[in-house]
Parts: structure tokens; C-alpha cells; sequence
């Protein structure tokens, strides 16, 4: 067979353009492909709920390729463990209860069971705006493609409507400042806007990493690293149980709101 360049273009374009069509409705709509995010996704569409991560870089993982300090390698704990352990990602017990796993092992199995269970991942695009409707309930993302930001364009963006959205953007806690800055210092935290991460304390940090994955504001869901920064405890480093818990929590949060819906 003679391969068609066209063939091949249009197969991408078309497939590319069906996926991002059918994301433009969704029940959950993820910022961020770290580990907090992919993580949400994975249990999120393995219950059946069309979750989509738009992700600003050309790669997904967030932090966790490049383990601590570009050595590439992760540590979590017990409770971490039996996460990897569920995602079939290989530990060894360096020392009692601290598990090392590869990096990049982590990341690219957590990406492909999520992508397998049904989530869909859109690398290169940013969030730069929610979308709001009465009572300033977040109720879908803007869009646009990262390129257009590093260049410097001036390109109108795109918008996607999402019944749930989680803030899974780490230390930057991008979605939860959006919505301060443009809607008011209306957060469900003490002073009700982002408290700011406190320096690192990975027993605290990964501690209070589960009970800050919580609804913020109305729609919207902070998991992972962005939870702490938002709720001002400790960052943790290269310790990742707490992103991974933090995921899942973030999972069944969403899908105990939308089941009162
Ligand atoms: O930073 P990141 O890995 O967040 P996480 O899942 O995990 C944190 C750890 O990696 C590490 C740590 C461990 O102790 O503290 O930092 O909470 O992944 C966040 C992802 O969100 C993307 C960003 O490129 C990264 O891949 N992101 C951030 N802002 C946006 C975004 C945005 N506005 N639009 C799209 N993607």
C-alpha cells in the first residue's frame, strides 16, 4: 500500500476534532495532568463520568517526572503504596513504611490507566478563565491553545461547559486565584481567597493533604498540591502518597456532588 500524506493528516484532524467536540460537554473538566489530576480522572472515569484534564504542557505528570531534584524517583508511604500498588506501578521498601517507585514509571502508567478508563487528556492547551452562570456558579473553562500565550498572540479563547470543575494546577493553584480575582474573595477558606503554601513540611503537608481536597467555591473541587497551597499548610517534596489520596478524594467528591445534582 502506498502511504497518502493527506490520509494521514486528515485521520488526525478529524479524530482530533471529534474527541475536543465531545469534550465540550462534560461532567468533570480537570486543570492539570499532574498526579492529583490524572488520579481524579482514572476514578473518575472508571465510575462512568465523562472527565476530561486539559493539561498547559506538552508532557503530563506535573512534578512527578522528575522525582526530587531530577533524580527520578518518588517515595510515598503505606497508604500511597497500596494506590500504586492498584495501579500496578512496582514499589520496593527502602526503609520501614517509605516505598520508592520510579518516576516515570508512575507517571506514564497512571496517564494510561486513566486515558484506558475512559478520561480523555488534552495536552497543550491552558485554562485561562472559568465560565460562570447565576450566582457565579463555575459551570464550564476557557480555553486556549498554550502556544498562543508563549507567543505572545492575541487569540480570542474557546469555552467548554463542565458540571464539576477540579483545580488540580499544584503550587500555582491557577483556577482557585481565577476565581478570587475575578469573582471576589468568596472561597470556602478562612479569609476566603488563597492562603498561599507554607515552606516545606512533608509530615504535615502530606497529612493535611486529604482533609483540604475539598469543594472551594461552588463547582469547584481543589486536589493535590494546589489544596494545601490554597488552604496555607506545608508543601511536601518529592513524597507523592498524599497527591495520589488527594486524587481520589478529589473522584468522590465529584461524583457524590453530581450524584445530588
Ligand atoms: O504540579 P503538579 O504535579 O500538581 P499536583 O498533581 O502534584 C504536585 C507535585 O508534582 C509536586 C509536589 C509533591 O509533593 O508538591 O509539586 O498537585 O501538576 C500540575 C499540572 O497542572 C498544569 C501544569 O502544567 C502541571 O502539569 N497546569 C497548571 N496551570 C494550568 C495547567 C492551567 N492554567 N491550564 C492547564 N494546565
Amino acid at each position: 500500500m502506498e502511504l497518502d500524506d493527506i490520509t494521514i493528516s486528515r485521520a488526525i484532524t478529524e479524530s482530533f476534532m471529534k474527541d475536543f467536540m465531545d469534550a465540550m460537554e462534560v461532567e468533570v473538566a480537570v486543570v492539570g495532568a499532574g498526579p492529583a489530576g490524572m488520579t481524579a480522572a482514572y476514578y473518575l472515569a472508571k465510575n462512568d463520568i465523562k472527565t476530561v484534564i486539559f493539561e498547559r504542557q506538552l508532557r503530563v505528570g506535573g512534578g512527578m517526572p522528575g522525582g526530587g531534584m531530577m533524580f527520578n524517583r518518588i517515595v510515598v508511604q503505606e497508604e500511597g503504596k497500596k494506590l500504586l500498588d492498584e495501579f500496578n506501578v512496582a514499589t520496593r521498601e527502602y526503609s520501614k513504611g517509605y516505598y520508592i517507585a520510579d518516576s516515570l514509571e508512575a507517571t506514564s502508567t497512571i496517564c494510561s490507566k486513566a486515558i484506558k478508563a475512559g478520561a480523555k487528556i488534552f495536552n497543550l492547551i491552558s485554562v485561562e478563565d472559568v465560565m460562570i452562570r447565576e450566582e457565579d456558579r463555575i459551570t464550564g473553562l476557557v480555553l486556549n491553545w498554550s502556544a498562543t500565550s508563549l507567543a505572545g498572540l492575541h487569540v480570542d479563547p474557546l469555552t467548554i461547559r463542565s458540571k464539576m470543575v477540579i483545580d488540580a494546577t499544584g503550587h500555582a493553584s491557577e483556577v482557585c486565584h481565577i476565581v478570587v480575582e475575578k469573582i471576589g474573595a468568596r472561597l470556602r477558606t478562612d479569609a476566603g481567597n488563597v492562603a498561599g503554601e507554607k515552606p516545606m513540611w512533608a509530615a504535615v503537608g502530606e497529612s493535611r493533604l486529604v482533609e483540604n481536597t475539598r469543594e472551594v467555591y461552588p463547582g469547584l473541587i481543589v486536589a493535590g498540591m494546589a489544596a494545601n497551597a490554597v488552604f496555607g499548610d506545608p508543601r511536601m517534596g518529592p513524597i507523592f502518597g498524599g497527591m495520589l489520596l488527594s486524587g481520589k478524594r478529589a473522584a468522590e467528591l465529584a461524583a457524590d456532588i453530581l450524584s445530588k445534582d
